[in-house]
């Protein structure tokens, strides 16, 4: 990676994954692109990235030779609009392989623990099993991988994916996930405010915290394409927890945490067909995955840096 794309630079991982790609690779190799413009940031493009022509510019002009696709409507947001989910996150997508194409770029996009559904083992959920996804986000990603996949084997795109747990971070906040309960519960509880859970107190789901997430961007694009037999996506887990496991862990820190169930049906449903605990085996055999946070670590974290923040 020499000259780097992000689009959708502006999200909850984007904004981290610029700063953390600019830190390595250089300010000026890292152009950051968003539909939202950012006064006054340096290297940033505002661009639709349904535009095919837009991005394509981008990629022309600068030199690039690495593209982040970071678009997407998340799980509950989807079920919403489906048709506007499909038609954003795979032509996203689809214009990412296809500037890929043309101009010689690797591309990485993340999947999700979404792509998943409910025929597939909960517990060690293996790399390769049954995916039937009952939602349009995780449609749209097994969709994703095969396409990557495809653009691969046909035109020799170099395209690659993990499968993200839900992402747990201090800084942007996510919006319209199944899993982003598990970072309110962090602003209500370092707010003093009341949180209200939207999924079961027993629902266990994969999680992951950002500089896992950052970690393993950039380690699979840096990874020896001769070592990498399955390229999109790969499972990557990191902990897994429930509600009122988190809960427990936050009240080590804030004992006056007050917790209450109100279940959103949506987001019960979509969990319900989730992974409890992906197995990331393949993701160690053939990159080198290999995770630095667990739950205690993370919980202590976020409500350091994130209690830093909200002073
Ligand atoms: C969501 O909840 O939709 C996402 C995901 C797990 O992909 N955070």
């Amino acid at each position: 990676m020499k000259k780097i794309l992000i689009i959708g630079a502006g999200g909850q991982i984007g904004s981290e994954l610029t700063t953390h790609l600019r830190s390595i690779y250089g300010q000026h190799n890292v152009l950051a692109a968003d539909i939202h413009s950012t006064p006054g940031e340096e290297d940033f493009v505002q661009l639709d990235a349904l535009d095919a022509a837009a991005v394509a510019q981008a990629v022309r002009e600068n030199g690039i030779d690495t593209i982040f696709n970071l678009v997407a409507l998340l799980s509950a947001k989807g079920e919403a609009n489906p048709q506007l989910a499909w038609r954003v996150n795979m032509g996203a997508l689809m214009n990412a392989l296809e500037v890929a194409r043309e101009y010689n770029c690797s591309v990485f996009t993340p999947s999700s623990i979404g792509a998943f559904g409910p025929d597939a083992p909960k517990d060690l959920t293996p790399q390769d099993t049954p995916m039937h996804p009952t939602t349009i986000y995780g449609v749209c990603k097994v969709a994703g991988e095969l396409l990557s996949n495809y653009y691969f084997q046909r035109f020799g795109v170099d395209a690659r994916s993990v499968r993200l747990p839900g992402v747990i971070s201090s800084q942007a906040l996510p919006g319209g996930g199944t899993t982003d309960y598990a970072v309110e519960i962090f602003y209500a509880a370092l707010r003093g405010e009341r949180f209200v859970c939207p999924v079961p107190h027993d629902r266990f789901m994969d999680m992951i915290y950002m500089p896992d997430v950052l970690q393993a961007m950039v380690q699979l694009m840096e990874a020896n394409p001769e070592r990498l037999v399955h390229r999109n996506g790969y499972n990557v887990a990191a902990m897994s927890f429930s509600p009122e496991i988190i809960a427990a862990e936050i009240k080590k820190h804030i004992p006056g945490l007050e917790m209450v169930y109100e279940i959103d049906p949506v987001k019960d449903a979509i969990s319900a067909g989730w992974p409890n605990l992906m197995d990331d085996s393949v993701a160690r055999a053939e990159w080198g995955w290999n995770p630095q946070w667990g739950l205690a670590e993370m919980t202590a974290d976020m409500i350091e840096t994130l209690g830093r923040r909200l002073r």
